[in-house]
């Protein structure tokens, strides 16, 4: 599955240099005009060490990492507005990736005059929560004259059912709590997903700390956290994305030589990405072979045969069973014969569930 991340958040927080940290790519970042204005789109290689560890064995032409799809939308109007229009194309992600700024630097104009990111947290929630709010608004003021005119029975409760449930999203919304505090069933969950409301969105907080706060961040953290905790599917990470900028630019013994300096003990973009697939709750498989060795994404919970059609619809349709052998298993065993000599792969059915690390080999006919 493709999944797409959109990293929003006030302006001049650090949102693109994260964005060209994520994607490996180059857009300018800055302070001057029109450096929010543009929407850019960049995918962002997922490190997966088990894959890594899994190449010297199979020794592949190709290795394919999975990927996770960023947008890094300039929210900005200009005087610390945010763009409605830019508000609209939030709704086809996945997630957001909510940037807030920790950095002090007074050279960085801050739109609210002074650096508080828990404020600017509960800024662009109350946002989230207004735009949400208009969209349920208009709904229901339309689906009145629907359940008038629809007809009595299967359809007509339907539509009843839908506006009742629209009516709790209202109140969540007035009362400014997110919709993805509401305790929904499946069905009514389908039901909302198809609106893609913003606060229904799992959120990763990423706080951009200040260079002197990186060694220490648990003061400027805690605050964030206690904010972020008191609604579900929201996650906390943190970075010093200017750092990391600097640490890009160098070979790989001096930037390991710098973080130990620094006291940066993981590279902040890995903490980044694992924490926006735990926050989706996405797992990682693999398919090993002389010609390429690939993670692929799945949600948890993936059926075998979902799992095969994650790879190629072919592999979903004509599914007859899968083997799998869990990557450390493969590994210890050095090869696929002998992991299959020693009873460390096993074949799955169409109803069995593929977990995390596993490396899947699809048998089909089509
Ligand atoms: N001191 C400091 N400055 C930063 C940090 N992250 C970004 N900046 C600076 O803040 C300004 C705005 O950054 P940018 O990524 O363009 O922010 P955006 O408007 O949210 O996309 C740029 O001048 C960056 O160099 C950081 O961690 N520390
Ligand atoms: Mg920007």
């Amino acid at each position: 599955m493709n999944v797409v991340t959109t990293i929003t958040g006030l302006p001049f927080v650090g949102k693109t240099t994260l964005f060209d940290l994520l994607t490996g790519q180059h857009v300018a970042t800055g302070t001057f005009a029109g450096a929010e204005a543009e929407t850019n789109v960049g995918v962002a290689k997922v490190p997966d060490e088990r894959l890594d560890r899994l190449v010297p064995l199979f020794k592949p032409k190709k290795t394919t990492h999975a990927e996770i799809t960023y947008r890094d939308l300039g929210l900005a109007k200009g005087g610390g507005e945010i763009s409605t229009k830019k508000l609209g194309d939030l709704r086809t992600s996945d997630a957001l990736l909510h940037v807030v700024r920790a950095f002090r630097d007074p050279t960085v104009p801050h739109p609210e005059g002074s650096v508080d990111p828990v404020r600017d947290l509960a800024t662009l929630d109350l946002e989230l929560v207004v735009s949400d709010h208009s969209v349920v608004e208009r709904r229901i003021e339309r689906i009145e004259p629907e359940i008038r005119g629809a007809r009595a029975g299967g359809e007509r409760e339907a539509k009843e059912r839908e506006r009742d449930l629209l009516r709790r999203c209202l109140a969540a919304l007035d009362a400014e709590t997110p919709l993805r505090e509401l305790d929904l069933e499946a069905e009514e969950l389908k039901v909302l997903r198809g609106y893609r409301f913003l606060t229904l969105m799992p959120q990763l907080v990423v706080v951009n700390l200040d260079e002197a706060d990186v060694a220490a961040p648990d003061a400027t953290l805690a605050p964030v956290r206690a904010a972020a905790s008191t609604h579900r599917s929201t996650g906390v990470v943190h970075v010093c994305a200017k750092l990391e900028a600097e640490i890009a630019e160098l070979s790989p013994e001096e930037a390991t030589a710098f973080r130990e300096e620094a006291g940066l003990h993981e590279p902040a973009l890995d903490r980044v990405l694992r924490a926006t697939y735990d926050l989706l709750g996405l797992i990682s498989f693999f398919t090993v072979g002389p010609d390429e060795c690939r993670a692929w994404t799945v949600r948890k919970g993936a059926t075998a045969p979902e799992a095969a059609g994650a790879i190629h619809s072919d592999l979903e349709r004509g599914f007859i069973r899968a083997e799998v052998t869990k990557w450390d298993d493969m590994l210890r065993a050095g090869s696929e014969a002998e992991a299959k000599k020693h009873a460390l792969t096993r074949t799955i059915g169409k109803d069995a569930v593929v977990n995390d690390g596993e490396i899947v080999h699809v048998l089909f006919n089509v």
